[in-house]
């Protein structure tokens, strides 16, 4: 199976340009391909983690990826998708963006300028040293103004108006690829589906301005990921779901791709994983002979998370799952809690020494004083994870770890968080 069969049948095939000839291209000879990735923020989320996958799709089919990093593309902004006009950041945040998503596409996809890695470019390389002179001959006389009016990303926003600074943004990205395809035998270039229309333009540009017969390049895009339920792909209560781990946690991030909807997952492993489709086809045949089991949710999330923060975060992720399912947090290290408990409903206090039947009613744990040395009594409620039948407990510093929080159960898996100020 050659890869556009292979992304064919993963669903991973939104739009391409000639179709047969981008075929026997790839057949023929190791193609470079690439992807821009603007700095817009300091982190990439799940919405971009497609393209980048497929960068390694191509690189295992024995292609050569380019991750481009829009340093300078990313002082203009790119109207694509987007129904209103972005503000501009100044070039020193934008800088330190590029940095941050230079470093996190690095650790995703091994970059190395010498070996068989993936390479990294930057478009502000090129694109700073441009003319305004140049730029309006070499690039602008290529593009008419009403083609340009003709595309989505232009057209959607002539009723609320474009300024001209988003409107000349598809002749960067057609500089762009024009370049990478003089200077580096770049001939492919992908993206998300919002991209197509720059993708395009930039073949327009390549045509026009080489003047060859048969110009060998090509675009390809990924489709929007859509959900069974009618809601983003993407989004949670607690907004994004970021690739840096600090933004969102290793746990946090496994427990989102554990909790796809039935109707997606074996989709989403389909465009996700690097499963072969034997293994895709194995494990829709076990989810089918048991479906509560959730085996294709496990495998989503252990994939995905061991793609994008390692096998160690994975088996924390793991540890944390279970340990919060069974109700047993004693077996986890302070640092593991945090990290599990990140989202749990909160109370703070600066009341060291209260007693435990007050704070319950306090923070919400139980609904009144009464019900509280109930459910004490009953043997309903754990501190850090061991269970308290005193009904006059006053708490003390051995029930704060770190000095700074406990962890209060109360059931079987009803957490909450004291932490003390
Ligand atoms: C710039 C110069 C080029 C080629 C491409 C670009 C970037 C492109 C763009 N892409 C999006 C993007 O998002 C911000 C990421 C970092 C926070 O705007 N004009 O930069 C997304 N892209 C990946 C996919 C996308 C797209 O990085 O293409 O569709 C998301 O899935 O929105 O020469």
């Amino acid at each position: 199976m050659d890869i556009l069969q292979d992304l064919e049948k993963r669903g991973l095939i939104q739009q391409v340009t000639n179709e047969e000839g981008l075929k026997s291209h790839l057949k023929e000879t190791s193609v470079k391909l690439y992807c821009g990735f603007d700095p817009t923020g300091d982190s990439l989320h799940i919405g971009h983690l497609l393209p980048v996958t497929m960068l390694k799709r191509f690189q295992e089919a024995g292609h050569k990826p380019i991750a481009l990093i829009g340093g300078g593309t990313g002082m203009i902004g790119d109207p694509s998708g987007r129904s209103s006009e972005r503000s501009l950041n100044t070039a020193e945040t934008v800088k330190g963006y590029a940095d941050a998503l230079t470093n996190q596409l690095s650790q995703l996809l091994d970059v190395d300028d010498s070996g068989n890695g993936v390479l990294a470019r930057n478009n502000h390389d090129w694109l700073s040293q441009m003319s305004v002179i140049d730029f309006l001959r070499d690039a602008g006389k290529h593009f008419t103004v009403n083609y340009m009016l003709a595309k989505d990303a232009v057209s959607s926003r002539i009723e609320d108006g474009i300024s001209y600074t988003e409107f000349s943004y598809m002749l960067l990205q057609s500089i762009d690829y024009l370049r990478l395809y003089e200077e580096e035998g770049v001939s492919l270039q992908i993206g998300g589906s919002d991209q197509w229309g720059n993708i395009t333009a930039g073949l327009e540009f390549i045509r026009r301005s080489t003047e060859e017969e048969e110009v060998k390049a090509y675009g390809l895009t990924v489709p929007l990921i859509t959900k069974a339920d009618g809601t983003k792909f993407g989004k949670t209560a607690g907004g994004a779901v970021w690739l840096d781990p600090e933004k969102t946690s290793p746990y946090e991030f496994y427990q989102f791709w554990y909790n796809t909807d039935d109707r997606d997952v074996l989709r989403f492993l389909n465009y996700f994983t690097f499963l072969t489709h034997e293994e895709l086809d194995q494990i829709a045949k076990e989810t089918e002979s048991d479906p509560g089991a959730r085996i294709a949710q496990k495998k989503l999330a252990e994939e995905i998370t061991t793609f994008v923060h390692g096998k160690d975060a994975l088996n924390r992720a793991i540890k944390i799952s279970e340990a919060l399912f069974k109700g047993d947090i004693k077996q986890l290290s302070v640092d593991e809690i945090k990290e599990g408990f990140k989202d749990v409903p909160t109370f703070e206090t600066n009341e060291r020494e209260g007693n435990l039947v007050d704070l319950l009613v306090q923070a919400k744990i139980s609904p009144s004083k009464r019900q509280a040395r109930e459910d004490i009594k009953n043997g309903a409620i754990y501190i850090n994870g061991e269970r308290n039948q005193d009904i006059d407990h006053t708490m003390n510093d051995s029930d704060r770890l770190e000095e700074t929080f406990t962890v209060i159960r109360r059931g079987r898996r009803k957490y909450s968080l004291v932490r003390y100020i």
